[in-house]
């Protein structure tokens, strides 16, 4: 029993340190994914206090743990490692946390030499802390000390941190070392903490939560990660140890206030390359044009425009930093790509060679875009206006679609949804079109609103804030594009947001952390029209209900819970023509399993039909379709630094899932988009 507990907290353990990001994102990639529910959280200190283990340890980081009974366990990992390979070791554990595990659940299967006085008595470890830690506690403990940076015992006997934290002391920083962890916060931690480290998919870093953790803890998390998804930033190799203690160092300090952007300051970086009225009045190359791809070269800070006929490279434009995603405006001869330093790109598909032709950068750190896509009574606005929404300052802005010229910035700070508490950090997540009114579903990540923007007269435009869930991030359409499905995945929720009425018309409960991308719509043999997700913290691709009318029943509920191969999902795929949902694994902890792809077969939708390693490096991530809906991309996120594997692009044929070619050297291809299937949001 216990050994099966053990089994299912190392894999919990080896998943989670790996949810956030995970342990192998390419380097010099910005901070990816993500998280887990805050309501695991355990203190580590309170659960080794409740133990009682400082009365006998040393245990770096843990006030007061500095009892001389039994074996400092500031090295504890290497010491276990060292027991384990020495042939006297006689108990069950095969690797160093299990080891930990095994010594506070069952302290006499093996009796360590490396007490203070000599050889550790039998019997003196206290053998019920199985009984007085919860299993939550237990875990946290091991994956604490398990976790314990190799300078731990050279920290510990440094100037007691704790001490400093109880006096409210923060470590100083000199200039040099505040610039540098205040560009590594905006780089890896910013997307998760939020810049003002208010909190959001990871929790909170003010230092009345992170003085009392102290330098040494604090170090030990960034280093190592947690189970509850921090990323293990220096096992990866993009924190070193003396970066991680500088970032514990930074983050018990207040943050620095980020600067705002003014209009004025938005206009100083706005340029057009090319006037729209030299723009050509019709495409100037044979190709068809709506079946290019808009790739996403993160790390290039590119964008690689493909022709999806023949898989040549049209051009590589340069775009921004850590490049996100792109949208097409509404007649789709546009690309608008934004880059996460808020730098938007234009660029014009009808030209000879596709490039860009404007840009403008509209705040310092953001995620989203979209166009306005309305034709109807009340005006064409194809191609009129564009609207980027902000991280940093948290805010969105909306400017002239053909020029990106901005006019108009509208701040999103404001109070949560529940306790009307005012969030000075209230994040753009999402942004959509609707196709039935000149409105954008604007999703507002810390506050928990949903934002339908009138855009008809986008000077003094009218909002309707809907109250939905916190922490909203990813979401795209149903069938019908009436309701709009966006993931609160901290909140394991998805919102459903009635386009047409615009209100709120669900809440559904979900697996851990759904992640959809845009999500998937098919006709469930059973249950009709569904949408899917997967999810990052459990290996699940449900189904939910989407069709109120014809059948109500199941409408807003999840009627299929099919299984992955773990979690770590992001993204999920599929085409009205195509008989299979595809999903991904992108930030799963296996290695093997981050670059294996999925099917599902619409007429079996109970197990997954196929899985397969896509590549034998890097990760699988993201689906497009082309616009027959005939073939699937799948990216393989590389590593920008290691030639022959910075990534490509594999092509299967839909029908028979067979691979029809490869498009390679890319570099970090990840997000794709497809100009039909994103102007008529075709998932
Ligand atoms: Fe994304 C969409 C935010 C990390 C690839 N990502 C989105 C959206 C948001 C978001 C809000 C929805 C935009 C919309 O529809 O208007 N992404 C974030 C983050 O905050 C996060 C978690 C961390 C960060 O600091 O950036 C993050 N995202 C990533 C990645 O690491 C990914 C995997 C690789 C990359 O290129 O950055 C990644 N995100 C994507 C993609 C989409 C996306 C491909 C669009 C999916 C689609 O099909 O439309």
């Amino acid at each position: 029993m216990k050994k099966v507990l053990l089994i299912s907290i190392i894999l919990f353990i080896i998943f989670m340190l790996s949810a956030c990001s995970s342990d192998s994102v390419p380097e010099g990639t910005a901070p990816p994914m993500e998280p887990e529910g805050q309501e695991q959280a355990v203190d580590v200190a309170a659960a080794i206090g409740k133990g009682g283990c400082g009365a006998c340890h040393v245990i770096p980081g843990i006030a007061g743990a500095a009892g001389a009974i039994g074996p400092d366990l500031s090295t504890i990992s290497t010491v276990a490692e060292g027991y384990l390979k020495s042939g006297e070791y006689i108990g069950e554990a095969g690797q160093a946390e299990e080891f930990i595990y095994e010594s506070l659940v069952n302290p006499d299967a093996f009796i360590p030499t490396e007490c203070p006085g000599g050889h550790c008595q039998e019997g003196l470890m206290p053998a019920n802390l199985g009984e007085v830690l919860s299993d939550g506690e237990l875990e946290a403990i091991t994956a604490y000390l398990a976790g314990l940076p190799e300078s731990a015992a050279e920290i510990a006997q440094q100037p007691d941190a704790a001490a400093a934290a109880a006096a409210g002391e923060a470590p100083q920083l000199t200039e040099t070392e505040w610039a540098d962890a205040t560009q590594i916060f905006f780089d890896r931690c910013a997307g998760c903490h939020g810049v003002l480290r208010k909190g959001a998919t990871g929790p909170a870093l003010t230092p009345d939560k992170t003085l009392e953790k102290g330098t040494i803890a604090l170090s030990s998390i960034i280093y190592n990660g947690t189970p509850r998804g921090m990323p293990d930033w220096g096992k990866q190799g993009v924190l070193t140890e003396e970066q991680a203690g500088l970032m514990a160092k930074f983050v018990q300090n207040e943050p620095p206030q980020p600067p705002e952007m003014s209009l004025e300051q938005m206009m100083a970086t706005w340029e057009v390359f090319v006037d729209p009225r030299d723009r050509p009045d019709e495409p100037q190359h044979e190709r068809d044009w709506e079946n290019f791809f808009a790739v996403t070269l993160r790390d290039a800070g590119q964008v690689a425009i493909i022709d999806g006929d023949t898989y040549e490279v049209v051009n590589l434009v340069n775009t921004g930093y850590a490049v996100h995603i792109s949208r097409m405006s509404a007649t789709g001869r546009y690309v608008y790509t934004i880059g996460r330093d808020g730098k938007l790109a234009l660029i014009d598909l009808w030209m000879e060679v596709p490039d860009k032709v404007a840009e403008v950068q509209t705040c310092y750190d953001a995620r989203s875009v979209e166009v306005s896509k309305y034709v109807g009574e009340e005006g064409d606005f194809s191609d009129r206006y564009a609207v980027v929404g902000c991280y940093w300052p948290p805010h969105f802005v909306i400017m002239d679609g053909e020029t990106l010229e901005p006019f108009k910035i509208v701040s999103t700070r404001s109070y949560t949804y529940d306790t009307e508490e005012y969030h000075p950090e209230p994040r753009v997540a999402s942004i959509v079109a609707s196709h039935f009114k000149p409105e954008w579903i604007v999703n507002v990540k810390e506050t928990g609103q949903v934002w339908l923007v009138d855009y008809v007269d986008p000077d003094n435009p009218s909002i309707k804030m809907i109250k939905a869930e916190r922490f909203l991030h990813d979401g795209g359409w149903d069938s019908t594009k009436r309701y709009f499905l966006v993931a609160a995945n901290q909140a394991n929720t998805i919102a459903v947001i009635d386009a047409l009425e615009g209100d709120l018309e669900a809440l559904v409960d979900t697996p851990k952390t759904p992640h959809p991308g845009r999500g998937a719509n098919w006709i469930d043999p059973e249950y009709g029209p569904v949408w899917s997700t997967s999810h990052l913290g459990e290996g699940s691709l449900i189904a939910i209900g989407t069709d109120p009318e014809e059948n109500a029943e199941h409408a807003w509920k999840v009627v299929r819970d099919i299984p992955l191969l773990g979690g770590g999902s992001l993204f999920v795929k599929t085409h009205p023509n195509s008989q299979w949902i595809w999903a991904d694994h992108v930030l799963s902890s296996d290695e093997a399993i981050q670059r294996t792809i999925c099917v599902i077969a619409k007429e079996n939708p109970t197990e997954t039909h196929k899985c397969w390693e896509a590549a034998d490096y890097g990760r699988a991530v993201h689906f497009e379709y082309n616009k027959q809906g005939t073939e699937v991309w799948v990216s393989i996120w590389g590593t920008a630094d290691q030639p022959g594997k910075t990534g490509e692009m594999v092509i299967y044929d839909d029908a028979t899932l067979e691979e029809i070619a490869r498009i390679p050297d890319l570099v970090t291809p990840t997000g794709k988009f497809n100009v039909y299937n994103t102007v008529e949001d075709v998932y």
